[in-house]
């Protein structure tokens, strides 16, 4: 037997009366039980069209012998039988059905990806969770829905932008802190500009050292000033880790690893990490490409929290995905 963590949402018709409906058809469905449901939250519509409802948003556990895509087939029956129909994208919709978590699996299947890749800075869907399964782990994040609750809720609101060179995090942060009215922390391009391969090893550690110094000033917590205000980087100062362990000199590595600790126990962290990662061209395999796996694996460690990957859109589109992740978060 299997435990689920599920999301409920409902911004169309009678929203209560659908909820408990759902809930009571998953608990009818053989192979499911029930094993609790949280009270139903009032919470802003995040995306999609303007004019929208406001959602009833909920979770509920169920203990399940079904697999992961039989429960998944099961949310979607159950979701068509309640009128659900798929119009517009993050429209308005009877019911929607989400599986969050299904015990600590780890899945990225086109049809289903587990944990739910956006569950984590949704504060409509972690209220709800935290409040039946507080000590459950997110078994990527490594944190339970209490901590990621209370992260939500109390995280000083900064954003940090993150990718391989060239991949347009100055831009998209820069289009991120107009829209928003945030607080743009920038690196001097001359800094960060990758080092060559021709470069001596020498110069990369320098220029590496140089980088996190100044982002580690930006980052000061001492300098914050108004909490209030939305801040957003076009660097990610653990980026750093991706670019050392790149590196051959593993005496070099060990130093500036312990360098990076030091930095980021001090700097401010990110209550989001945005990773833009749209796919490469397939010539640039080298050093991109090992670069690029590093930065995700980095990105998707224990500890670092929530993070939204950017992997495919046009400019807009990706403009429009993080303003509605950063929506969510508050
Ligand atoms: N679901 C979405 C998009 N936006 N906003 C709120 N408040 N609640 C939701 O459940 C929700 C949303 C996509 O599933
Ligand atoms: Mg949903
Ligand atoms: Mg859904």
């Amino acid at each position: 037997m299997s435990l689920c963590l599920i999301a409920l949402g409902s911004n169309e018709g009678d929203r209560p009366a659908t909820l408990s409906r759902a809930v009571g058809l998953l608990a009818a469905h053989t192979g499911f039980d029930l094993r609790g449901r949280s009270t139903w939250h009032e919470t802003a519509p995040v995306g999609g069209p303007a004019d929208q409802q406001t959602y009833l948003n909920g979770a509920a556990i169920v203990e399940t012998s079904h697999s992961p895509a039989q429960v998944l087939a099961t949310l979607a029956e159950i979701e068509t039988s309640l009128g659900r129909v798929r119009a517009v994208h993050w429209g308005p919709r009877t019911i929607d059905l989400d599986l969050l978590l299904y015990d600590d699996v780890q899945l990225d299947t086109p049809r289903l990806v587990l944990p739910h890749p956006r569950m984590a800075f949704r504060k409509f869907v972690v209220e709800p969770a935290a409040e039946i399964a507080p000590d459950w782990r997110h078994p990527a994040i490594g944190w339970t829905l209490l901590q990621l609750r209370d992260h939500l809720r109390f995280a000083v609101p900064y954003v940090a932008v993150t990718g391989r060179p060239g991949v347009g995090k100055t831009a998209l942060a820069a289009q991120l802190a107009t829209q928003l009215d945030a607080r743009l922390i920038a690196d001097v391009p001359e800094l960060s500009a990758a080092p060559s391969s021709k470069d001596s090893a020498g110069r990369a550690r320098a220029a590496e050292i140089e980088l996190l110094t100044r982002r580690c000033m930006l980052l000061d917590p001492h300098r914050w000033g108004a909490k209030a205000r939305l801040a957003i980087s076009d660097f990610w100062l653990e980026q750093s880790r991706a670019y050392v362990s790149a590196w051959n000199d593993g005496h070099d590595r060990k130093e500036l690893e312990g360098l990076i600790d030091a930095a980021s126990s001090e700097a401010v962290r990110p209550k989001l990490l945005v990773l833009l990662d749209p796919p490469g061209e397939p010539s640039a395999v080298d050093r991109n490409e090992a670069l690029r796996r590093a930065l995700r694996a980095t990105a998707q460690q224990p500890g670092v929290g929530p993070v939204l990957i950017v992997s495919e859109g046009s400019p807009t589109a990706q403009v429009a995905e993080v303003t509605a992740a950063i929506a969510a978060m508050s």
